[in-house]
Order: C-alpha cells, then sequence, then structure tokens
C-alpha cells in the first residue's frame, strides 16, 4: 500500500480507482480499531483515540493534500494520517511509544503527529490541548501570506495551504476565535474542518453550544463554510477538492463543517459502553458501509472488495506484530532534541565602539531590530500597536513601520495567544517573527501558546521542528504603574522549559543579546525593565551605553561582572547574583562599601551561567541573590537554593535572598510601591547583616 495510494495525486484517475484506494484506507482505519480493542492488554498501555465514524472526511482530506501543504491533525485524526500515506507499521510504532515512531520516537501518544518529509505534507508538532493547533496553524497560513507579499515564496505549481482539523466542541474555545479572528481579517490561505460529532467526550452538543459551527461562522466575516454529510466519502471529497482549489487560487479562508458520528469509543481510557445511548443510531451512519456501498454502485466486483480487505487484515497484522517487536526508546534518547544547537557560542563584534555618544536602552533594541531587518527578509515584528502610527507604546518600534512597510511591521488585534502561539506556523515556513505582548501583566493570555506549544515543539517532535522566535516582554515596576502595568513573571516562565530568557541590564546587552536571540533556532523570551529604557530612573544612568556596532553579539549564558571585588585584605565580603533593576539597586549599594562587594548579572535566566556565579560565591564566602520579584517559590529562591548545594562548603553564611514582599499585587500608590519593593537602602541594610554574620 504505503506510497501507490499517495502517488494518484500527481495523475488523473478514475473515479474507480479513487474509491477503491479509499476503501482500502477506510478498511485499514477500520481494521485499526479492531486490532487495538482485540489486543487491548497491549494496546491501551498507553491512551488512544482512533477515527471511526470520521474516516471519510478525513480521506478525503489527506488524499488531496500536496508535500508543499501543511496539515494539522488532532488526536482523533488517524484517517488524515493514513491518507497522506502514512502506514499503519508507523502509526503502530507511535501506539505503542516505540523508538522508530516516525513523529517524536516515543514521547507523545497516538496519532499526534508531527512531520517534515520532504514528499509528505507537512505537519508541525501537534499537542493534546484541544483547539490548540489553531493558532499555530493559522499562524503557518500568515507565513504563507507574508512570503508571498513579500516576495520570498517558493515558487510551486499550486500554491500551499495551510489545513487545521479541529473537533467540534474544541470550536468552542477562545483561542480558536482568535484564531478565525486573524484568518478572516488577514484572508489566509487556510481550510478549517470541523468534524462534528456533537459529542465533547460526554458532554452533548446541547449542552455546550448555543450554536454550531456553521452558525458560528456567520460571525466571521470572509470565512466561507460548507456544511455536508462528513461520512459520504465522495461528496466529501469533491468538497474538500472545491475548497482547496478556491484556496489555492483565491487565498482566502475557508470552512468544511462535517457532520459526522463518532463510533468508537472517546478515547482507549473513556469507553463509550460508560455512557453513550445513540450508538445504534450512530450505526446507522456508518462511512465505511456507505462507500462499501457506492463501490457497488460503480460495479466493483466483491471479490476485489474482498482482496483489498483481505490485504489490509494481513497488512495490519504484520504491521502489528513487527510493531510489537520494534525497540523502545533507550534511557539516554530522553535527554536529546531539548534545545537546537545555537551557532552563536562566543561574544564577537565591538562592544563600545569609538566615536560615539551613549544611547538608552530601548534605542539599542530598536537599532539592533532594525540592523536585522534590513539584513533578513525574513525578520517581521508584530503585536499591539507596533504599527506605523505609535510605534510601540514604549515607542520600542518606532520607525520601523515607516521603514520596512506594513507588511513586516504589523498592529494585531488583543490577541496574546495568537501573538505567542502563531510564531510557532511562522517560523516552520522559515520566518523569524519578533513579537511582543504589551506588558509582562499581559503575558498570561499567550502563557498556555508559550507552554503548550511553542516551548515543546522541539523535543515532542524529536528535533523536527524548532520554533525560532522572538517575544519581547517589556517587565518590571517603574514610577508608579500600579498592579497591571509592574509585575516582574520571570519566574514563571523560567518554569518553562524549552524556551530561553534573556534579562539584559543595559543598552549594549540587549543589542547584543537581541542579535544573538535572532540566530537562535530557539524560542528566545526578552525581558525588557521598563525603568531601564530611558535610564530615566536615579541610578540607572549606565543602562544607557555605546551602542555596539552591528556586529556585537553575545552569546546566552554568560554572565557579566558588573563589580569585581580583588584584594579586599581581611575585610569580610559578599557577591550579588542579580538582573535586571536589581544590577542597579546592588551597583549603589555597594558604593556605601569599601571595596567589600562584587556583583554579577545573569543576563540570560535561561541558559543559566552557574559556573560564574560559583566562581564569585566561592571567592567571596557569602551571597545575596536580589531580584524584584517576591521571595518565596522565586527563581532567586531556587538559585540560591542551588548555590548553597554548590557551594556549602565555601559559605560563611546562608544565602540571602533579597527581593519584593509577598503579596500579590503591586500597589499603585507610590509609598504602598515602596514599601512592597526592594531598592537601594533595603539592600544597603541586607548587606549590612550579611558582613556582620
Ligand atoms: C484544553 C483541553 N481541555 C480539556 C481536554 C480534555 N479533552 C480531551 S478530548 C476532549 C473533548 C473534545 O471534543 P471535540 O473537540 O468535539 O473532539 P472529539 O473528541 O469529539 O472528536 C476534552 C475535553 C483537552 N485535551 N484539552
Ligand atoms: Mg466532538
Amino acid at each position: 500500500m504505503e506510497m501507490t495510494e499517495r502517488h494518484f495525486l500527481n495523475k488523473e484517475i478514475s473515479q474507480t480507482d479513487l474509491l477503491k484506494s479509499a476503501y482500502r484506507l477506510m478498511f485499514t482505519a477500520k481494521t485499526l480499531t479492531d486490532l487495538y480493542e482485540q489486543e487491548k492488554k497491549i494496546t491501551s498501555k498507553y491512551v488512544h483515540a482512533t477515527s471511526r465514524g470520521h474516516e471519510a472526511i478525513q480521506l478525503a482530506l489527506g488524499m488531496q493534500l500536496l508535500p508543499q501543504d501543511f496539515v494539522s491533525p488532532y488526536y482523533r485524526d488517524d484517517s488524515i494520517l493514513l491518507g497522506i500515506g502514512i502506514t499503519p507499521y508507523e502509526l503502530m510504532l507511535q501506539l505503542l511509544a516505540k523508538r522508530d515512531d516516525p513523529f517524536s520516537g516515543g514521547r507523545t501518544y497516538y496519532s499526534h503527529p508531527s512531520l517534515r518529509r520532504d514528499d509528505f505534507p507537512k505537519i508541525i508538532h501537534q499537542s493534546s490541548g484541544t483547539g490548540m493547533q489553531a493558532i499555530p496553524t493559522t499562524g503557518i497560513a500568515m507565513g504563507m501570506k507574508y512570503k508571498e507579499e513579500t516576495g520570498i515564496a517558493e515558487d510551486f505549481d499550486d500554491k500551499p495551504i495551510a489545513v487545521c482539523s479541529l473537533g467540534d466542541a474544541s470550536c468552542t474555545e477562545g483561542e480558536v476565535s482568535e484564531a478565525f479572528q486573524m484568518a478572516a481579517l488577514k484572508q489566509l490561505p487556510i481550510l478549517y474542518l470541523v468534524q462534528d460529532n456533537e459529542w465533547d467526550i460526554s458532554a452533548s452538543a446541547d449542552e455546550i453550544r448555543a450554536q454550531d459551527i456553521t452558525q458560528y461562522m456567520q460571525g466571521f466575516n470572509g470565512i466561507e463554510t460548507r456544511t455536508i454529510d462528513g461520512t459520504d466519502f465522495i461528496k466529501s471529497y469533491e468538497t474538500v477538492k472545491e475548497c482547496i482549489k478556491i484556496i489555492r487560487e483565491e487565498r482566502r479562508p475557508m470552512l468544511i463543517h462535517a457532520k459526522v458520528p463518532l463510533l468508537n469509543h472517546h478515547t482507549s481510557g473513556v469507553r463509550k459502553e460508560w455512557y453513550r445511548d445513540d450508538l445504534e443510531e450512530c450505526a446507522k451512519n456508518d462511512p465505511l458501509i456507505k462507500l462499501r456501498n457506492q463501490l457497488s454502485e460503480f460495479n466493483i466486483e466483491d471479490s476485489e472488495v474482498e482482496t483489498i480487505e483481505k490485504e489490509v487484515a494481513e497488512l495490519v497484522r504484520t504491521d502489528f506484530e513487527n510493531a510489537v517487536l520494534a525497540e523502545d526508546p533507550k534511557p539516554e534518547d530522553t535527554y536529546k532534541h531539548d534545545f537546537a544547537p545555537t551557532p552563536i557560542t562566543e561574544e564577537k563584534g565591538e562592544r563600545s565602539p569609538s566615536g560615539k555618544i551613549p544611547t538608552v536602552m530601548v534605542d539599542c533594541a530598536l537599532f539592533a531590530i532594525r540592523e536585522l531587518m534590513t539584513k533578513h527578509p525574513e525578520a517581521l515584528l508584530y503585536g499591539q500597536d507596533v504599527g506605523l502610527r505609535l510605534g510601540g507604546v514604549f515607542r520600542e518600534a518606532i520607525t520601523l513601520a515607516a521603514q520596512f512597510g506594513e507588511k513586516r511591521v504589523f498592529n494585531t488585534p488583543i490577541q496574546e495567544a495568537f501573538i505567542v502561539g502563531s510564531t510557532v506556523g511562522m517560523s516552520a515556513v522559515g520566518l523569524k517573527p519578533i513579537v511582543e505582548v504589551q506588558f509582562a501583566d499581559y503575558i498570561w493570555p499567550g502563557l498556555n501558546q508559550l507552554f503548550t506549544e511553542v516551548s515543546r515543539s522541539y523535543y515532542l517532535s524529536n528535533g523536527k521542528w524548532p520554533v525560532s522566535m522572538i517575544l519581547r516582554v517589556p517587565i518590571g515596576a517603574y514610577g508608579s504603574g500600579g498592579p497591571y502595568h509592574s509585575s516582574s513573571v520571570e519566574s514563571v516562565l523560567t518554569n518553562i522549559k524549552g524556551i530561553k530568557i534573556a534579562y539584559p541590564s543595559t543598552g549594549a546587552d540587549l543589542k547584543g543579546l537581541m542579535k544573538a536571540a535572532f540566530y537562535d533556532p530557539n524560542p528566545v523570551v526578552m525581558l525588557e525593565h521598563k525603568g531601564l529604557y530611558w535610564s530615566k530612573i536615579e541610578g540607572t544612568e549606565n543602562a544607557k551605553t555605546i551602542e555596539p556596532d552591528e556586529d556585537y553579539i553575545i552569546p546566552f549564558g554568560k554572565a557579566r561582572e558588573v563589580l569585581l571585588c580583588e584584594n579586599w585584605q581581611d575585610k569580610p565580603t559578599l557577591t550579588i547574583i542579580t538582573y535586571g533593576m536589581g544590577v542597579y539597586w546592588a551597583s549603589n549599594a555597594a558604593k556605601e562599601f569599601d571595596n567589600q562587594i562584587e556583583i554579577i548579572d545573569l543576563r540570560t535566566l535561561a541558559p543559566l551561567d552557574e559556573n560564574r556565579v560559583f566562581e564569585s560565591v566561592k571567592k567571596h564566602n557569602r551571597c545575596i541573590v536580589l531580584t524584584e520579584e517576591p521571595v518565596n517559590n522565586s527563581f532567586a529562591q531556587s538559585l540560591a537554593a542551588r548555590i548553597s548545594d554548590h557551594c556549602f562548603r565555601h559559605l560563611d553564611a546562608p544565602v540571602k535572598v533579597v527581593g519584593a514582599k509577598d503579596l500579590p499585587a503591586i500597589p499603585i500608590n507610590s509609598e504602598l510601591e515602596k514599601e512592597m519593593l526592594p531598592n537601594t537602602q533595603k539592600l544597603i541594610k541586607e548587606i549590612e547583616q550579611l558582613l556582620k554574620y
């Protein structure tokens, strides 16, 4: 079977051959479902769901996709996978989480594909979060359109499309409507396929939605909808064909609402006999029986059908036996593909070119992005208010839209989830998205995408889909910003594995790290302290630096020595490990002491320059970890624990964490704000105490 079913795409195929191919695949899907049931003991070690009932529309889609297309199937879409040419053996390698599982190497569940093969449609990493594929996949379509509009698209005879498959219940999720909004607004080349089985595990349609997807779509101007019986293969095939043609040629979004019955369990773990009372009714709508009848109508001999069935049964059985015998991943495989290797490993270029006057930090970032966008047509910037009129609420993107045009620098709606998650798709089509959320306080709606999709893509696709993006996040308290414009969020971010995090404290570091972030194949969050942007706060003058030259670049994971303490003779000394605004509290406090303080600026929180930290602690035997965040359960506290662990024998005092008070928010009143946050004076007291210890 393998490739033959796909190859007809390149040829004229007769209706009967098409139906026979479809039947072979549909019978394969059923045989797999039956086998998984029979072999429950083996196959239910890991949870799985199958497409039974949904096969006709899924095959109709899978069989018509081209290698330049992208498709995002969800966990019920094993027939889409069969339709694009994935073999039962490959499917079962994932079912059993084997080492050669082509999607994830045994890391993720059945029918959670990711694929990057030349002659197959492409599949980015698929998570289990229902509906969460909508934003990344819409990001793919946005990337395709961007490439076409800026003249950097590949030259295909048939223009590529993106396809996003969704269950009906997932369409009630907020993130899905963010994706629809953007597809409609930007008229993106995407097909949404909604398979409506009227079930949301055990919740029925009347419990969870006020309208079906066809009605819902009427609120999205410019997404044309087709509502069909998704159990009829011929009808499904024709509808998919029509939609794909429109999208390829007219570059606009379409949605197919396919009504289907769910014939199998929700998943192997949530079984139909526990709660379903509609199974008999649903069985009347079995797509396989319908297709079998259509074969007869097209005068395909029973004997031919029986041969197909026999061949499929044999293939599935042998594939299963072989898959069971296939090797498991090795323990050492666990560690592969946490991050894609970055080419940036050394500091290069000129940090302080002569003849220049100091530049504020916000402009160092701006100039870094301007240089990058000049050099790289694949670089683009989007977020709220970054466009032509304002250039960002901190004017951090000012002039960029004027210089590079509104295709490359544009405003988005207030959709943090879309801003963050769309980068997965943009990166998959070879772009370098630089995006931003307006304030760290508003990263939360985007956090789901950052965690569920962005951070795990590379690891769970077993190294196939790194997400190269930069997320700029203005952060920190500055001049009575109040509870929703002051927060620090690094402890939450540093708990997300699979992303890198920079937190520079000077213009030169911001520029050098922005460059490194750009060339890094992994996702990077740039935390940019608002209080340092213009060096307006007393004592932060040194955040303003000479702007480094264009080639200047700083590798991640290299701390900066802000103040070295040498030859202190017999006085007690200590080192302050800090970042962001802490660098200035520490620098100003150090002036009150006579060569007793060393200051290390981490510059990047992930990766972390542990060695430099430990070296400094071992040299001075006393250490403060200084942060703007509330202390308990913070990044700083966990770093302090690591320091204690590694430097225990060298310590003359417990590692002290100095930070904000443990309260839910930073109050707006300036006296309350001052009470809550650390500052130079408070730090001086802590230093005095620790030096006396
Ligand atoms: C965000 C999220 N919440 C909850 C779940 C648990 N869950 C898995 S499948 C499912 C029902 C999805 O229904 P639908 O989208 O209609 O797809 P179907 O399974 O019916 O094909 C739920 C609630 C999840 N995977 N993701
Ligand atoms: Mg459903």
